[in-house]
């Protein structure tokens, strides 16, 4: 076996009392701050100073002079349209400019505003202002994505996913920008774009889209062994969650936090979701992508406007720079995690998302996450992943802008003051000069973006000297650690601390339930079968059988690859705890969807609509009333319903007649309740549907003889009956819905 001698078997240290928190941090009162206040409401006040609201107006050119007309200019009734006709050439040019290079990975993606409250004064372990004080609130803007779609695919491809955080502190904006796994593929940053170009379709036909079951993706899997540990995680259950609400983040790297007095920690960052964790199952997650594209976004939009805010809370590893090497891994190497057996999270603060976008593309779209935005209190680390992405977000957002000035876009503008000599280029942004006195009252908003300093250079004297250069006493701080050492040969090599690739991998794999290992079997057996190339495939089985023989003989028998050899020397039964997607219950039943399955010809099954909903209520979970046509309380009808919109399906008393007295298979005649007003055998396909995707199903009274008809037996697992939609009813699929999938 190879390294992690240290990882495992080690008893959890406790993270009861927490041996970081101060006490009140005072303010520094040599930092030009934004005034405090709710930071909520900071936030929508600062953005609000640029919303452009078309009412009540007449329609302008883009000069501002009024249109008249919204016909092109033409000579004659018949005649040719004039060159002359400016109001053609501004409406279609501004069109036909409409589009910016979408995000080279990461393209598909939603966000939303939000505030992150600190849970202490963390002033011992970090200088950074946004955690200086018990309470203290910050405006945030979170975007998720996956990564290898273009824009326009589905929400639900298997993929990593992106978990892009931003603070905007009153010392500048702080950008987490992390995954939802905590591991990367690779280690060097020299190799994302070969990584990309494996996983994105193919360079002649462009197939296939935002998905990895091909043959590049795994060739290139298979021969650069530290992808194995990510790939595993993509393709468990994180690979395709239910919804962003229900995924954890990871800033991946390993960064350094600094204290005002230059004193390091090197941390981990965590964003623990407080919905808990949830799945889709494979083929589930394939049909949402056919029926609804956009079922995630829609997900994070619809429980923000119903009020129902995720949350999730900020933690940290801490760990001190003499613990690089002392785990039996390196901790700059991006392929690893830190079991939290060895160091456990501490909690400073909880981010909550309580606000939708008022544009997608002026603030999504353009919002430009960098980890390069750090602010003084957090320091980088050497991990050469790391190092790379400093220099790739920023070049590549100099493409999406065309220009050096996307900072200044509302979205992206920090709402501390800016000072220096940076200037100029394409798209400066004038904005509200703060100090003006028409706008004195809200002397924290926006910046000032015509400089008026003519002495854009530094030393000077014309300029008093401005804008000076802060210290430690004066404008304070450390942004470069200051005990930061860096010294060696030039050479082009991968660390022999970096070397192990197969131990974590198998570690996760052992941490796993049951169901959860069988998921990532299912997963690989579907990419690889996908793949062509009989080399690619046995690469991947002999890099997999690294990891476990169980797993790699059990995808080997799906492709036709004989059961390989166990090889002992690399495999350990070292576990950790924290890191499947499977096996916890959900923490809460927000905006997670019940359908009713009822018929409009039996009103008392519509009614019982009502009923449901008031004993789940509670918990924050919708019931959708599903009938044959709409009518009074009826939500949708069969024909526009699939078992993919819901949570759990509950056939009601009254409608089992809707549901045939056949299997599924067959096409129910009109004596078992076929209808011409819905595909036919459509309620008993929802109900299957949820049966087979391992969501909770349950029936009233009557409505049971409909499992009978799917052949489910109501003793199963997840499967509940009562005979009035009473509390107990209710109680069972509430609990049903917490263990979410069976
Ligand atoms: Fe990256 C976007 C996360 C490695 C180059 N990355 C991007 C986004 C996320 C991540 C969440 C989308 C941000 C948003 O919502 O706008 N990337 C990661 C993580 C990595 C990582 C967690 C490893 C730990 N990335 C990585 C490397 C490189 C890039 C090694 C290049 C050397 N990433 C980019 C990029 C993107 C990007 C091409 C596309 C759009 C953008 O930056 O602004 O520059």
């Amino acid at each position: 076996m190879r390294v992690l001698a240290l990882v495992t078997g080690l008893v959890g240290i406790a993270n009861a009392a927490c041996p970081y928190m101060t006490g009140e941090a005072g303010d520094n009162p040599h930092i030009e701050r934004r005034a405090d206040g709710d930071a909520a409401a900071n936030t929508e006040e600062f953005l609000s100073q640029f919303y452009l609201k078309d009412q009540d107006v007449y329609l302008t050119s883009d000069v501002g002079g009024p249109i008249e007309d919204q016909n092109s200019l033409s000579a004659g009734e018949r005649g040719a349209t004039l060159l002359e006709d400016f109001i053609f050439r501004q409406k279609i040019q501004r069109f036909d400019h409409e589009r910016v290079p979408e995000r080279a990975v990461h393209a598909r993606g939603a966000g939303a505003h939000g505030t992150f409250t600190s849970y202490g004064d963390w002033s011992n372990i970090t200088a950074a202002s946004f955690l200086s004080a018990k309470g203290k609130q910050t405006p945030m803007f979170t975007r998720f994505s996956t990564v290898a779609g273009s824009r326009g695919s589905a929400d639900t491809a298997r993929d990593v996913h992106g978990f892009a955080t931003r603070f905007y502190t009153d010392e500048g904006n702080f950008d987490i920008v992390g995954n939802n796994v905590p591991v990367f593929f690779i280690q060097d940053a020299i190799l994302f774009p070969d990584l990309i170009h494996a996983v994105k379709p193919r360079g002649d036909n462009e197939i296939p889209q935002a998905a990895t079951a091909h043959d590049s993706a795994w060739d290139f899997f298979s021969q650069q062994p530290s992808s194995l540990h990510t790939l595993l995680w993509a393709m468990a259950g994180h690979g395709i969650p239910r919804s962003f609400r229900h995924v954890d983040g990871f800033g991946v790297h390993t960064f350094r936090l600094v204290t005002d007095d230059g004193k390091t920690k090197l941390v981990k960052f965590h964003w623990k979701g407080l919905q808990g964790k949830a799945s889709f199952v494979w083929e589930e997650a394939q049909q949402t992508a056919g029926k609804n594209a956009d079922f995630m976004r829609q997900d994070l939009f619809e429980s923000i406007e119903a009020g129902r805010f995720p949350e999730w809370e900020l933690g940290v590893q801490i760990m001190e720079e003499e613990d690089q090497l002392r785990f039996g891994f390196d901790l700059f190497d991006p392929t690893k995690i830190v079991p939290e057996e060895l160091v456990p999270v501490t909690k400073l603060g909880k981010m909550q998302l309580n606000r939708n976008p008022m544009n997608y593309f002026a603030e999504t779209e353009q919002v430009m996450f960098q980890p390069g935005h750090i602010v003084r209190g957090v320091d980088f680390t050497e991990d050469p992943l790391l190092q790379g992405r400093l220099f790739s977000y920023l070049d590549t957002q100099l493409n999406r802008h065309g220009g050096p000035n996307f900072e200044q876009l509302p979205i992206n503008r920090p709402r501390a003051p800016i000072h220096n000599n940076n200037r100029d280029g394409a798209g400066t942004v004038p904005t509200t000069n703060p100090t003006a006195p028409s706008i004195a009252n809200k002397p924290t908003l926006g910046q000032m973006f015509i400089p008026l300093n003519p002495n854009a250079y530094s030393p000077n004297t014309e300029n008093k000297g401005s804008p000076k250069q802060a210290n430690q006493t004066v404008g304070k701080g450390f942004f470069t650690a200051p005990d930061r050492a860096a010294s060696g040969k030039l050479q082009r090599t991968v660390s022999t601390t970096f070397e192990d690739a197969w131990s974590q991998p198998r570690l996760f794999w052992n941490s796993l339930v049951d169901a959860e290992r069988q998921f990532i079997v299912d997963a690989m057996r579907f990419e690889t079968s996908n793949v062509k190339s009989s080399v690619v495939r046995n690469n991947v089985i002999i890099q997999l059988n690294r990891i476990s023989n169980d797993l790699a003989t059990r995808v080997a028998k799906a492709i036709g690859i004989a059961a390989p050899k166990p090889d002992d020397s690399y495999y350990h039964d070292n576990t950790t705890a924290h890191i499947g997607a499977f096996g916890q219950k959900l923490t809460k039943l927000d905006g997670l969807k019940v359908g009713l399955l009822a018929s409009v010809d039996k009103p008392a099954s519509i009614a019982q609509g009502a009923k449901l909903q008031s004993a789940l209520s509670s918990a924050g979970v919708d019931v959708v009333v599903v009938a044959e046509r709409m009518a009074d309380d009826v939500d949708q009808t069969y024909s526009a319903s699939d078992a993919v919109q819901f949570d759990a399906v509950v056939i009601a008393d009254g409608a089992e007649g809707l549901f045939g007295s056949k299997s599924f298979t067959s096409v129910p005649d009109k004596a078992s309740g076929a209808s011409t007003l819905y595909p036919a055998g459509r309620p008993l396909d929802i109900l299957l549907d949820a049966f087979r995707f391992g969501k909770t199903v349950g029936a009233i009274g009557k409505g049971s003889d409909a499992l009978q008809s799917g052949q489910i037996s109501s003793d199963r697992e997840g499967v509940y009956t009562g005979s009035t939609v009473g509390d107990a009813f209710g109680k069972d699929l509430k609990e049903g819905l917490r263990t979410f999938k069976f």
